[in-house]
């Protein structure tokens, strides 16, 4: 049966300076309620101004350590059966993979959490929907990725049309381990690349201006980054031993379905979800716990897509 159904910080900061309050900050004020830190209404302007300018934000020690262990201890078998498996899809040792949408991956106090979502709201407007939730993790011999943007422009080919929209796409990563060194293979982005036309970028790129404008977001556990897919950024080599996972939640602004990253919700998980997030939900399947079972190690994405729409970072078979 497959129904169609459904802090601690202000600026986006990287770099080492900022980081460094940042780790004082996390010292002072862990989090140690079940629920993402509450966010004022003026943080949630700021987030949302950072982001419009630089195309992301970082909201410090939003989420709780202990569901960022949890998921941690979940997660490691399930990337260890997709190793087994082979076939890295995002470069070398750098693995995608899409957990079964259950706890304690699947927890509406973090992907439904009402700062978050005004911070979603503010960026793609009113009534967004929840299109992914998956993970990605380099490992030790992982590589410097080409430096790309997630997703192909929205209007492409021969229009009279030489910009790029407002939001439309956000993706929200946070890692499941602290990425405070180059060692453990941060993101690095490009500030305010979200509006860039992909000519402008491809020129960025050529002409070496994109190497040199990169910076790398350092990310303590519980840390969460907002920002918008267009935005050129990388993965960098991970050389420990730690696997370094990132957990990436898509939402799209209301009219946009994406069904190339899909997410399965079991039956038992969605009638237990609140409205608002099973609204969230709305354009994704519904399908019988049983069917979902026990993660296999194969995902189940829709490769050509997407390759087409992940600009070179998504390298799966087709
Ligand atoms: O290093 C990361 O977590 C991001 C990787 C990435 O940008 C991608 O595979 O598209
Ligand atoms: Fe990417």
């Amino acid at each position: 049966m497959a129904k169609v159904l459904l802090s601690c910080n202000a600026r986006s900061t990287v770099g080492k300076k900022q980081v460094t309050c940042a780790i004082r900050r996390t010292i002072n004020k862990r989090c140690c309620s079940s629920k993402c830190h509450e966010l004022s209404q003026r943080e949630i302007e700021e987030h949302v101004t950072a982001a419009t300018k630089d195309g992301f934000t970082v909201l410090r020690n939003f989420i709780p350590v202990s569901k960022i262990d949890a998921m941690s201890r979940a997660i490691l078998p399930l990337l260890h059966k997709r190793i087994e498996l082979g076939e890295a899809e995002r470069g070398a040792n750098r693995w995608y993979v899409t957990p079964p949408f259950r706890a304690p991956f699947a927890d509406e106090t973090i992907f439904s959490d009402p700062g978050l979502l005004s911070i979603v709201e503010g960026l793609v407007g009113k009534d967004p929907v929840l299109c992914q939730w998956a993970s990605d993790t380099p490992m030790n011999g992982s590589e410097y990725q080409e430096i790309h943007r997630d997703t192909a422009p929205l209007f492409e080919g021969d229009l009279d049309w030489n910009a790029e929209p407002p939001m439309y796409q956000l993706g929200v990563n946070f890692p499941l381990c602290d990425v405070l060194s180059m060692e453990k293979g941060p993101l690095e982005v490009i500030r305010g690349t979200h509006r860039m036309t992909l000519e402008d970028s491809e020129r960025m790129k050529a002409d070496g201006s994109a190497l040199k404008a990169l910076e790398p977001v350092f990310m303590r556990k519980g840390d969460l980054m907002v920002r918008d897919v267009r935005g050129l950024h990388r993965g960098t080599p991970n050389n420990t031993d730690e696997p370094r996972v990132m957990i990436v939640i898509g939402y799209s602004r209301k009219w946009l379905r994406r069904p190339e990253v899909c997410v399965r919700i079991p039956e038992s998980v969605w009638n237990r979800l609140s409205t608002r997030s099973q609204h969230l939900l709305r354009f994704e399947p519904v399908c019988p716990d049983a069917e979902i079972g026990e993660y296999s190690g194969k995902e189940g994405y829709d490769a050509k897509s997407l390759t087409q729409a992940s600009g070179k970072s998504f390298k799966g078979k087709i």
